[in-house]
């Protein structure tokens, strides 16, 4: 059952709005992926909201709030909605959906009559590169990759130069999972990091974080650390169509100031869609 349903279910079954229902309120935020100290706030807030006015509809009241929370992270355009070139890292834990995502996204952008290049660098991984190839030749996409074991900013640096040569709009490099507790990985991130920038030069240069939907409140703690290492642009949430409840989101909004750019609902290339903060406030708060 989608969250959503569950918060209906949860205020239809209510006969009035004491006290009580709030603090219940507030653990089934919680267990929707709020963080504790967002989802007390965030509940005492409606609570004031309904003490001034008994008649609103605590569930359209949420969804206001839930949307102003969202406001809180800054706005980012997608490339479709630019001409300058964009190079994109595609950055994230082992198993998030970085790869397939990578190749989500090249369909998205070649659809909208934007060239892309895809990078693998992930040359840490065994089969990673034949895996982005795999996706390469079904997208008919370039794919630019070194041999297993190279340098992974050596990788984006010849994809860029790839771009240039055929003038390719956007280049998104895929990159090993990296678990953000092994801080010698983080690093190299810092390395791959330091060497896009200065090649990038005036081209814009976006690194996006992949999460899984599914992991929860570790996803924000991943988010944490990525950010603090090579400062993120925002969030693509994948596995969005399993079990997931999605009340992380919030707090990366609201926390880090980081916005989700993209929500990914399945396996296949088309399933990828612009995050779009209304319909998801919506949604979460049980609103269609
Ligand atoms: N249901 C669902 N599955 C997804 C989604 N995105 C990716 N997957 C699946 O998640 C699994 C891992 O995807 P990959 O793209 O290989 O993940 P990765 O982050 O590149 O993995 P590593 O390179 O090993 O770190 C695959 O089975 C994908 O099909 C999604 O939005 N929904
Ligand atoms: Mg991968």
């Amino acid at each position: 059952m989608k969250f959503g349903e569950r918060l209906k279910s949860f205020f239809s079954a209510k006969a009035e709005l004491n006290e009580g229902v709030f603090d219940d309120l507030c653990d089934l935020l919680i267990e929707g992926d709020f963080g504790a100290t967002q989802a007390y706030k965030m509940t005492e807030h409606l609570k004031e909201c309904y003490k001034k006015d008994r008649a609103l509809f605590p569930l359209q009241k949420l969804s206001e709030l839930l949307e102003d929370e969202l406001k809180k992270a800054k706005n980012i355009d997608t490339p479709l909605l630019s001409d300058t070139f964009t190079a994109i890292l595609i950055l994230g834990v082992n198993g998030v959906g970085k790869t397939t995502t990578a190749a989500k996204l090249s369909h998205f952008y070649n659809l909208q009559n934007k060239k892309t290049v895809l990078a693998a660098a992930d040359t840490f991984r065994a089969a990673a590169i034949d895996q982005l190839k795999i996706h390469g030749q079904k997208l008919d996409t370039r794919v630019v990759a070194h041999k297993q074991g190279g340098d992974p900013a050596a990788v984006v640096y010849d994809a860029l130069e790839a771009a240039c040569s055929c003038s390719a709009d956007v280049v998104i490099a895929d990159t090993a999972g990296r678990m953000h507790t092994k801080s010698a990985l983080v690093e190299e991130l810092c390395k791959i990091d330091r060497v896009v920038e200065s090649k990038a030069g005036s081209a814009r240069y976006l690194k996006y974080l992949v999460l899984d939907a599914t992991t929860g409140r570790n996803a924000f703690t991943q988010a944490e650390v990525f950010h603090s290492a090579v400062k993120l642009d925002g969030v693509i949430l994948t596995k969005y169509d399993s079990s997931a409840k999605g009340g992380v989101v919030f707090s990366l909004a609201s926390e880090l100031q980081l916005p989700v750019v993209y929500l990914c609902t399945g396996e296949k290339y088309t399933d990828i869609e612009i995050f779009d903060p209304i319909k998801f406030a919506r949604e979460f708060a049980g609103i269609n």
